[in-house]
């Protein structure tokens, strides 16, 4: 049985620029550091990858994902990258899938998985994302998806045949 420190893969997606840090591969590339300190270690980031907007929003993001190791349970976690998100001008308002200076999304735990009103673990919908996949494949090749019983080398690939 798994047991803490816990390791977490968390997405990291930016479509807006942030006044004090810039553009979006600035923004995440600046949010990969802030999670290197405090409760939280970064032991793996990926490249910081431009994707195509899924959704609402026509501005192109900048994409990454990196395994993060903390004592933290999921909720905790969930709490600090809330935090984080405001401190780089995120707005909870409105409309879902808006533009947003920084999104921070838990998409895989060590524990396996989670669910509870706020969050669900593993992330409902990343098995059909190439935003997310293509950095997770970077640093999380052979981690393998409780629910679907694939790893994220194979939901990848599977993702990006679809898609040509
Ligand atoms: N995030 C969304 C909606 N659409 N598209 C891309 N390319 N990258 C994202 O991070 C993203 C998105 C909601 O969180
Ligand atoms: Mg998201
Ligand atoms: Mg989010």
């Amino acid at each position: 049985m798994s047991e803490p420190p816990w390791r977490y893969l968390v997405a990291l997606g930016s479509n807006v620029r942030h006044a004090a840090t810039g553009a979006p591969p600035r923004v995440v590339a600046a949010a990969m550091a802030r999670l290197n300190t405090g409760e939280t270690r970064v032991i793996a980031r990926s490249r910081i990858m431009p994707s195509d907007p899924v959704g609402p929003s026509l501005r192109r993001y900048a994409n990454a994902a990196v395994v993060v190791e903390t004592a933290l349970d999921p909720p905790a976690l969930l709490s600090l990258l809330h935090g984080i998100e405001r401190d780089f001008g995120r707005r909870r308002v409105g409309q879902k899938w808006r533009a947003r200076t920084l999104d921070l999304d838990i998409v895989l735990w060590s524990g396996g998985r989670w669910s509870d009103r706020r969050l669900t673990i593993p992330h409902a919908q990343f098995r059909g994302r190439d935003f997310v996949l293509r950095p997770a494949c970077d640093i999380a090749r052979d981690w393998r998806d409780p629910v679907s019983g694939l790893s994220v080398g194979h939901l990848c690939a599977r993702v990006l045949k679809q898609a040509s």
